[in-house]
């Protein structure tokens, strides 16, 4: 397929790009797709793989060289939990692997896809329909390396024309990759709990309202974004991405009506005022009005796809 694309993915086989890869090789052409993998990978896949670190500039390079790379998804970072436990990493692979990625797209004129997370967000951001322009006072160092990053994102925009785009991603949840160290996690861990055992301990309360989305509508909307118009883009920082906004109660609901019996138990943790640092919902008006955002998936289909495809997925284990 002759798209003029060739598009580098790092993070390609986790939770977002394990979902985003078959979308972008049915798009622009398998040949068009190069993932980075730092681990050995399914043997099944069947795309263009590449192995190395991804916060090694040089090996970038080398990449982009090779395969005449004209856009890149850069999606390989740490999540909100992972943070907490190693600070010093999560900035290194969030901050200064975005730097890398942002000099390189300067240098080689690459489009640059970059999400940034409802981490951005801190206790001092209005917990209710937070707008697109708000206080960005985040305590966890995650939601640290997100503010840098849409500052550094925008910097480059504005300095040196990089088209970089970027989304604030709530709690994605999808099922093709297991769950990554994160807040929002509990929502993919409890369908496995559910599926295995009928019971999950979730470690936030049974009240901690977070906001929420399926990852195929997610998918959607990064390609939306990344394929609209330079012009229409109008935030450099990060958009504000909302879909759906639940409480693990809420969600247990869900678990309960495809799962008779099933148990929970909450055990709260250091996950919990993290949690509570989040807003819990989200105006994404602007994304709506630039780029046409609008999601599909309400908490009921998001519960009944996760349970169908994760009970199909452990059966083939
Ligand atoms: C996390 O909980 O750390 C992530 C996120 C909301 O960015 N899922």
């Amino acid at each position: 397929m002759h798209t003029g694309k060739k598009i580098l993915v790092t993070g390609a086989f986790g939770l977002v790009g394990s979902e985003l890869i078959p979308v972008l090789m049915e798009r622009f052409g398998k040949e068009n797709i190069i993932s980075i993998a730092r681990k050995t990978i399914d043997p099944t896949f069947t795309g263009i793989v590449e192995h190395g670190d991804v916060t090694d500039s040089a090996f970038l390079r080398s990449l982009i060289e090779k395969h005449q790379i004209t856009e890149i998804y850069h999606l390989a970072g740490l999540l909100s939990a992972g943070g907490e436990k190693d600070p010093a990493t999560a900035w290194d692979v969030n901050v200064n692997g975005l730097r890398h990625v942002l000099e390189l797209a300067r240098e080689f004129n690459l489009r640059v896809f970059w999400p940034s997370s409802i981490a951005a967000f801190g206790p001092s951001t209005p917990k209710q329909d937070v707008p697109q322009h708000t206080s960005l006072e985040p305590t966890s160092m995650y939601g640290v390396t997100k503010v840098s990053g849409e500052l550094l994102c925008q910097y480059y925009n504005h300095r040196y024309g990089v088209d970089v785009r970027s989304l604030r991603f709530p709690g994605l949840n999808g099922w093709k990759a297991a769950p990554g160290d994160g807040t929002t996690e509990y929502a993919i861990h409890i369908f496995y709990g559910a599926i295995r055992n009928n019971a999950y301990t979730c470690f936030l309360k049974p009240d901690a309202t977070l906001p929420m989305m399926y990852l195929d509508d997610a998918v959607r909307g990064t390609i939306d974004l990344m394929e609209a118009p330079a012009e229409s883009i109008t935030v450099r920082t990060s958009y504000n991405f909302s879909a759906i906004s639940f409480s693990p109660a809420e969600l247990v609901a869900q678990v309960e009506r495809l799962s008779p019996g099933f148990k929970i138990t909450y055990e709260p943790d250091f996950r919990q005022k993290i949690a509570e640092s989040w807003p819990q919902t989200i105006d994404d008006s602007v994304a709506r009005r630039d780029w046409g955002w609008k999601p599909t998936f309400g908490i009921a289909e998001m519960a009944n796809e996760l349970y169908a495809h994760i009970t199909e997925k452990l059966a083939n284990e």
